[in-house]
């Protein structure tokens, strides 16, 4: 049964008939059996109800058809989930320390994390905002996912080789970011784009001088496949007026070489409440239009590399008086402080969310490029950037509802709308216009993902609506409460609820779902690997050749872990010494990890099969302590262990 079973026609009866085996009568009849009806009404579930737990059911042994990459919102992290069975599988710690994986808990993790400073500080928190999967001609390839911090613009790299971040680059121009992390069809840059205006490197300016120092900027980060690893020298930014920046999408197909960010507050509100003047929000919104960015950045990159950028902090920046006059970026009128901008799978198109419209916008790219390429501009903004006409560059716009936000798309030539206001996914015609089908979420949708919904490709198999609120949808948990995930079946005629799915970690923002055979993760390491260098440790052990070797105050140990044992298990060093330890995993069996943790110093490692690690500490505090595995690895686990041994300094 791994096809659905039914399309639209079939009953829930049926389903349940079929779940159970039961072959269908002579006559075509079909009859839940008795003890299913039993359960049914013992539970008091409808037979929608049994559909839907038979169209997500997944069982024991059996794998998701898909996998889910969604954003961990304050907690920095990544969630990867099946669907559809909605069932969690990890968490990819990112930005933040994650314990159980050995991230940031004195191994080798803790340098990427150290790439992660901003103005020196380390941050532990992050506020990841879009995951974004590389892709290959438009389509996703399960190689690497890069996602955004927009509380203190950063971006992350994850290997989905191992399922472990390797990479966070910290954009040293912005202080926050939100139009990120987008790829371009073949994955050449990942684009990050700030949020709130502000001077340029971080700067000081005052805010009576936001007009003239207050910037926006977009950096493209150049993504070398063969490091799997940003290149930050190759990468470079371009300036952007101090118009709030909102969300952005690279063009695909006939629009690759492009990008489309929208923003609000082009009316460059700066607030002042305790003054008594308006607050950001209601001076961001009295204009009727804002301004979508449209970015020729092939044309861009050509003036990088002709010498056209200016260094700041270390990143070429094309400057603004650049791109109005060589026509980088053009501005075209949207409608008043959209939220998402999205791009049709076939590229010609790019769909703007109202939010504070209610219409869906339809760019069309062909003609945005025929005004361009004219020249036929019907103004310039206030740095120079040419205007193209709004009506001239639409194809037309669908009313959608109260707070469209964002646009996802199936494959059949239909949209899935976001509205946040009504609480509902609107499913509508790209072609017509028009609104087919609106279906109520729990609740305050923001944003919407399909499954491949952001290739040249989509499957037209799931959305989920990633919802801000569940009030009545699961049991309380005290006043802050879990946000919820709703799979939505999209295959059939109408729309289907399918599950719920309560996310407690954070607020996530976006997410991607990938077929789950495109994914390609190793099981284990080759002996000895460092999974951050990508090769065998220069300091692998093997068994039989474990050591420890004092040089003045350093004392490098060089340590194995087999099924239950460490070798050495005693290890005795002076107050003051620092410790190196090297330790290599030398099991080779699928799913046999161990972990090691020594009490007291906040080292705590995962040594996943082959895997090797190093850890660096100043042991300062004479005393016992205790050194032991912490994945519950065998029957012996418990005896997997040893000791650090501190001798006080000779007086
Ligand atoms: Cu709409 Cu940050 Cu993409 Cu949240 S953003 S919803
Ligand atoms: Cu090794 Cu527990």
């Amino acid at each position: 049964m791994k096809r659905w079973i039914a399309r639209a026609g079939i009953g829930a009866v049926a389903l349940v008939a079929l779940a159970c085996g039961k072959p269908k009568s002579k006559g075509g009849a079909i009859a839940a059996s008795a003890s299913v009806k039993e359960l049914m009404a013992a539970r008091g579930l409808t037979e929608a109800d049994v559909e839907a737990a038979l169209r997500t059911y997944v069982p024991s042994g059996k794998l998701d058809d898909y996998i889910v990459f969604a954003s961990g919102g304050q907690s920095g992290q990544v969630l990867v989930i099946g669907a559809p069975s909605m069932r969690l599988l990890k968490l990819i710690g990112v930005y933040t320390p994650e314990p159980w994986q050995g991230y940031g808990y004195g191994g080798d993790g803790d340098a990427v994390l150290e790439g992660g400073k901003q103005n020196g500080h380390a941050l532990e928190w992050a506020d990841v905002h879009h995951p974004n999967l590389s892709e290959t001609n438009g389509e996703y390839d399960g190689q690497v996912l890069f996602v955004n911090d927009k509380a203190n613009a950063r971006v992350a790299v994850v290997d989905l080789a191992d399922f472990m971040t390797k990479q966070i680059v910290a954009n040293p121009l912005a202080a926050s970011d939100h139009g990120g992390t987008f790829v371009t069809q073949n994955t050449d840059y990942v684009i990050e784009t700030s949020q709130y205006p502000a001077p340029l490197g971080r700067e000081y300016a005052p805010l009576a001088e936001y007009k003239e120092k207050y910037r926006g900027v977009s950096v493209f980060w150049k993504f070398d496949r063969t490091t799997k690893r940003i290149d930050p020298n190759q990468s470079w930014a371009l300036e952007l007026p101090p118009y709030t920046q909102d969300l952005a999408d690279a063009g695909k197909l006939d629009s690759d070489g492009w990008v489309f960010i929208n923003s609000f507050n082009t009316e460059m509100a700066i607030g002042g409440t305790l003054e008594g003047k308006p607050p950001i929000e209601s001076g961001a919104s009295q204009n009727d239009m804002d301004y979508l960015h449209v970015i020729d950045w092939k044309k861009a990159e050509k003036l990088i590399a002709d010498g056209k950028g200016q260094p700041i902090k270390g990143i070429r920046v094309l400057p603004l008086a650049v791109s109005a006059a060589e026509r980088v970026i053009t501005l075209i009128g949207e409608p008043k402080s959209p939220h998402g901008v999205d791009v049709t799978p076939d590229g010609k198109e790019i769909v703007v969310g109202g939010k504070l419209d209610t219409h869906a916008t339809v760019y069309s790219f062909e003609k945005i490029k025929k005004l361009i390429d004219a020249q036929q501009f019907e103004g310039k903004d206030a740095y120079g950037l040419p205007i193209l006409k709004f009506s001239d560059s639409i194809r037309g716009q669908a009313e959608i509802g109260l707070g469209p936000l964002h646009t996802v798309f199936d494959d059949k030539g239909n949209a899935y709308t976001s509205v946040f206001i009504e609480s509902v996914v609107a499913k509508w015609s790209v072609k017509e216009l028009k609104v087919i089908e609106k279906m109520p979420v729990h609740y305050n949708i923001g944003h919407i993902l399909a499954a491949e919904g952001d290739t040249v490709s989509p499957d037209g198999k799931f959305v989920i609506a990633m919802n801000k609120m569940s009030l009545d949808r699961f049991s309380k948990v005290g006043p802050l409460y879990p946000q919820n995930f709703q799979l939505i079946g999209i295959d059939g005629e109408k729309m289907r609820m399918l599950a719920d799915m309560p996310i407690g970690i954070g607020e996530p923002h976006y997410a991607q779902m990938i077929r789950a055979d495109k994914l390609k993760p190793i099981k284990t390491y080759p002996l000895g690997e460092n999974p951050y260098i990508g090769h065998k440790d220069p300091s692998a052990t093997v068994a039989g050749q474990e050591k420890i070797v004092r040089k003045g105050n350093v004392v490098d140990v060089y340590m194995t872990a087999i099924r239950s044992h460490f070798t050495p298990d005693q290890i005795e060093v002076e107050q003051g010494d620092t410790v190196k330890l090297h330790i290599t995993n030398l099991e080779q069996s699928e799913d046999q990890t161990h972990g090691f943790a020594i009490s007291m110093h906040n080292v705590q490692l995962s040594l996943e099969p082959g895997r090797h690690e190093n850890v660096t500490f100043v042991a300062d505090k004479p005393g016992v302590y205790p050194m032991f595995c912490t994945e519950f690895c065998s029957a012996l686990h418990l005896e997997m262990a040893g000791y650090l041994l501190v001798k006080p300094k000779a007086k």
